[in-house]
């Protein structure tokens, strides 16, 4: 009598927990059901896939406009970086000793548009409403936006800390075709491209389009050095053959 007792006892319990859950879920289904949409719909519309299955948010390209002059070292290192980005952009010559054209006062409008001391130096690139300028600043930036936009060629480093230092020993070199610090600099690029196709990694980045307009002046003095910089040879040839470069390139540049 008690087994029997205890077993409809027990029946009726599972039947009332049956019961009571599933009206429970059904009552409550949607937010089941949204939960598990709504992140997927966050990451088919919000964010794409890396091939390392990293997700990267997908943003469209913000205008950008480039305010520069073709023999200026520091205004090439940023077109190389937006030409090499893919990102698209918009430029402006200015004409930064002449009177006619776009020139150097009116530069000086668009840096105190953008909250700038003027100062009239290119490079300066206005992304939006911001107004940006200094070459090394100017390409973080792109690298950034670079890593964020559908479509573009990332331009951040692999090997971050060595392109910030690479950058840096570059802005402080003597402006000369040769003195000790450049032969340093040299010796340490050439070190890197023994193990890496790009001076900072495996592609190339922001350390190779600020980098690179200073190769391009000195390479010619390398000449006659006999068998050194074969790494650096190799890696200008390789860059002379680069569109993002070429483009870059004119017959008569300013030293830095
Ligand atoms: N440190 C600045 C240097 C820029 C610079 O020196 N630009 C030169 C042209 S290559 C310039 O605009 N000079 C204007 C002038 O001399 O009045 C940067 O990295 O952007």
């Amino acid at each position: 009598v008690v087994v029997v007792v205890c077993l409809f006892v027990g029946c009726c319990c599972c039947c009332c927990c049956v019961s009571f859950f599933s009206s429970f879920l059904l009552s409550s289904s949607s937010t089941f059901l949204s939960v598990p949409a709504l992140f997927f719909r966050g990451r088919r519309e919000g964010g794409r896939r890396r091939k390392g299955g990293r997700t990267m948010s997908s943003t469209s390209s913000p205008p950008i406009c480039l305010f520069t002059h073709p023999r200026c070292p520091y205004a090439q290192r940023v077109w190389i970086a937006l030409e090499m980005s893919n990102l698209t952009f918009t430029s402006q010559i200015v004409n930064l000793y002449g009177s006619s054209g776009f020139t150097k006062a009116n530069l000086k409008e668009i840096e105190k548009r953008g909250g700038l001391s003027p100062k009239g130096y290119v490079p300066v690139i206005v992304i939006d409403q911001e107004v940006v300028r200094e070459s090394s600043v100017c390409i973080e930036r792109i690298a950034k936006i670079s890593s964020e936009v559908e479509g573009a060629t990332s331009l951040l480093p692999k090997n971050s800390e060595f392109a910030e230092k690479m950058i840096d020993f570059c802005n402080s070199l003597p402006c000369s075709s040769s003195s000790p610090e450049l032969t340093s600099f040299l010796n340490l690029l050439e070190e890197s491209l023994n193990e890496n196709e790009f001076l900072a990694g495996d592609t190339f980045s922001s350390a190779d389009a600020c980098i690179l307009p200073f190769l391009q002046r000195v390479e010619s003095e390398w000449e006659g050095e006999g068998r050194k910089y074969k790494q650096l040879r190799k890696y200008m040839n390789n860059a002379h053959n680069l569109e993002g470069f070429k483009k870059t390139v004119v017959d008569d540049w300013w030293w830095w």
